[in-house]
């Protein structure tokens, strides 16, 4: 890591939390040419981790983990090519059908995602943890993604420290995991009644459950937690688009769907409602 500043953590780190906690809260974009060049993934982690600190400091509660870059489209559409981890909390859920305003975000995108639930509480920190067999439940998830770096630009520290660019989540009914088969199944994502988005949840990692053993390595390697009753984002089968307003839809075939409605305070809802 950088060099420390008080209590053992790097200056760096603490400054980069403050920087982006400011810009998520004003919706106002950090310049990411400007944004912190030293700055290390262990850095970067850590300063995902002061960022979730301040937001806890708030009352907001952890609610689990979302994964990044589990699929080419997505490492394709933003020029990173690693997994990452990022953290959901309860204010960050939107209800399924429920309605977004779009005013305290910057440049929202919205992606479908696979949602898994951890029935039982596991242990990241055991190297044998067998997170697959803690898993109760699967549903049709959506993710707004809100980079707070100018123009939606960043690297691998950057969006890390940036908590995945995690904005809001919705997620479908869950399903018993048994009963669903979640091979090689479309993913489908429409503004409206048009479709905006389209792949397979084989583009996940070959399949979502895949992502399961990677997400244990870094939750260990990175001192996360995943409670009974978290929920787990496998991540983006296709490319996110901008979220305007509007309804929008994503269904995972056999496993459910999922949408909302996107608003400004303009009151322009658009024609879809
Ligand atoms: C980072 C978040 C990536 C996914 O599903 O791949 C992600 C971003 O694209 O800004 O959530
Ligand atoms: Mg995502």
């Amino acid at each position: 890591m950088s060099e420390a500043g008080a209590a053992g953590v790097p200056a760096v780190v603490t400054w980069a939390a403050e920087v982006l906690d400011g810009a998520q809260q004003t919706a106002v974009p950090v310049r990411a040419t400007q944004a912190w060049p030293e700055l290390t993934l262990e850095d970067a982690y850590a300063t995902q981790a002061s960022l979730l600190a301040r937001r806890h400091a708030r009352g907001e509660k952890a609610v689990g983990l979302k994964l990044g870059f589990t699929s080419e489209a997505k490492m394709r559409q933003m020029g990173v090519d690693e997994l990452i981890v990022g953290q959901l909390t309860d204010v960050m859920q939107v209800a399924d059908g429920g309605v977004l305003s779009l005013d305290a975000l910057i440049h929202p995108r919205i992606e479908p995602e696979v949602a898994f639930l951890v029935g039982s509480d596991v242990d990241l920190a055991d190297p044998d943890v067998d997170l697959e067999g803690a898993i109760s439940g699967v549903a049709a998830g959506l993710e707004i993604i809100d980079s707070r770096y100018d123009g939606f630009r960043f690297d691998l520290p950057r969006v890390v420290a940036d908590n995945t660019s995690a904005a809001r989540f919705v997620l479908g009914a869950w399903r018993a995991l048994d009963e669903v088969d979640l091979d090689d199944r479309a993913v489908t994502m429409c503004r409206g009644d048009e479709v905006v988005a389209s792949g397979t949840t084989a583009a996940i990692l070959g399949h979502p459950l895949h992502t399961l053993p990677r997400l244990a390595a870094l939750g260990r390697r990175f001192g996360l937690q995943l409670p009974a009753g978290s929920v787990v984002l496998a991540g983006a089968a296709t490319e996110a688009v901008a979220l305007e307003p509007g309804r929008v839809s994503a269904q995972v075939d056999g496993v459910g769907q999922v949408h909302l409605v996107a608003v400004t305070t303009a009151g322009d809802e658009g024609s879809e409602l």
